[in-house]
């Protein structure tokens, strides 16, 4: 077959026809495979893109007291209180667990509310040696418990340093030297280390007459033991405090002080506030007497002869040394050489 004339441009169209469907094609590809790639997402939300090389934010150092201006007082109760708490002692507590769930404190276990004016400015001293699986169960249960009561308050543990016998009354008038020295508290709690209270209305303030607070111990059948008890915990102004000159320094061993301080109560014209036996349940863990804390024999004696020794024995006659002090995140520990009962 001959060729017809005019093919050339026969040609000329088809060559334009490959053209065109090559160029198509070409157009297609790129159109799926962009499809196929999505979309880039959009930045999250909220959350600021990080950074490359950015670690986790560092920790927040230790906050400083909330500010006082345009804040007005804590209501009285503190509206934040649950009442009956379930208290047992039966598996052990960690304190990283404890420092966990209390991220509000400061530095000595401090702890200001933050969105009002604390009633008062509290104190709480701990008399202490070798009992530290207590302190983690009272550290435990006690921080939750003084947050909700809205209190302004330190944990101050007095550790009696040294081999002697222990001196519980003495150990607590050098709490409260040391506690002011570090801060203007207007109220003392001064908590046995084995007692936690099973309801937080029982608040750990102060109150017009000295406060026993550890009414209705599990130890004596949930009741007072005696009419004049005042063992355990207690809470005392300031004012109270002075007014009594303090307590005993020369009870050695154990028993006997905490009657010589009612008797300083008393003799001073005051009376004692309590919780009902509701509200001042309170647990305390099982343990066996310690080494140098036997009981003192001296102790029915001395009560005897409060009135005489009041003014004689107390914060005007207190001497020790503080050894040691720790500022720990969820107390301030207070090592002490106290002496010995013949210096
Ligand atoms: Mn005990």
């Amino acid at each position: 077959m001959k060729e017809l004339p005019g093919s050339w441009l026969q040609k000329a169209c088809r060559l334009l026809v490959v053209f065109c469907a090559l160029h198509l094609s070409a157009v297609l590809f790129y159109y799926l495979a962009g499809h196929a790639r999505g979309r880039p997402e959009p930045p999250p939300r909220g959350r600021p893109p990080s950074r490359p090389g950015a670690s986790a934010p560092p920790r927040p150092e230790t906050p400083p007291a909330p500010r006082t201006a345009n804040l007005s007082h804590c209501p009285d109760p503190s509206p934040l209180l649950v009442g009956p708490l379930r208290v047992e002692f039966s598996h052990p507590v960690s304190l990283k667990k404890v420092e966990e769930e209390n991220p509000d404190l400061r530095e000595g276990g401090r702890y200001t509310p933050k969105d009002c004016i604390a009633l008062q400015k509290v104190a709480i001293i701990i008399p202490f040696r070798n009992r530290d699986e207590h302190l983690r169960y009272w550290l435990y249960y006690l921080h939750p418990i003084l947050q909700r009561q809205q209190l302004d308050y330190g944990i101050y543990v007095i550790n009696q340093g040294g081999e002697e016998t222990f001196n519980r009354a003495k150990l607590l008038n050098i709490g409260f030297i040391e506690a002011l020295k570090e801060y203007d508290y207007d109220c003392f709690v001064f908590s046995d280390v084995d007692l936690v209270p099973m309801d937080d209305r029982n608040t750990y303030k102060c109150y017009d007459q000295p406060r026993h607070l550890s009414v209705s111990m599990d130890k004596f059948g949930f009741s007072l033991p005696y009419n004049q008890y005042f063992g355990g915990v207690s809470a005392l102004s300031k004012e109270q405090f002075e007014k009594i000159n303090g307590f005993p320094n020369n009870y050695w061993g154990w028993g006997g002080e905490d009657d010589d301080i009612y008797n300083r109560l008393v003799f001073k014209g005051m009376g004692v506030s309590r919780p009902d036996a509701t509200i001042g349940k309170c647990r305390m863990i099982h343990h066996s007497r310690d080494n140098k804390n036997e009981p003192n024999p001296q102790r029915f004696t001395k009560i005897a002869h409060t009135k005489e020794t009041m003014n004689s024995d107390g914060l005007n006659t207190l001497s020790y040394k503080a050894v040691k002090i720790e500022r720990f995140y969820l107390y301030t520990k207070i090592t002490v050489d106290v002496g010995s009962p013949k210096s």
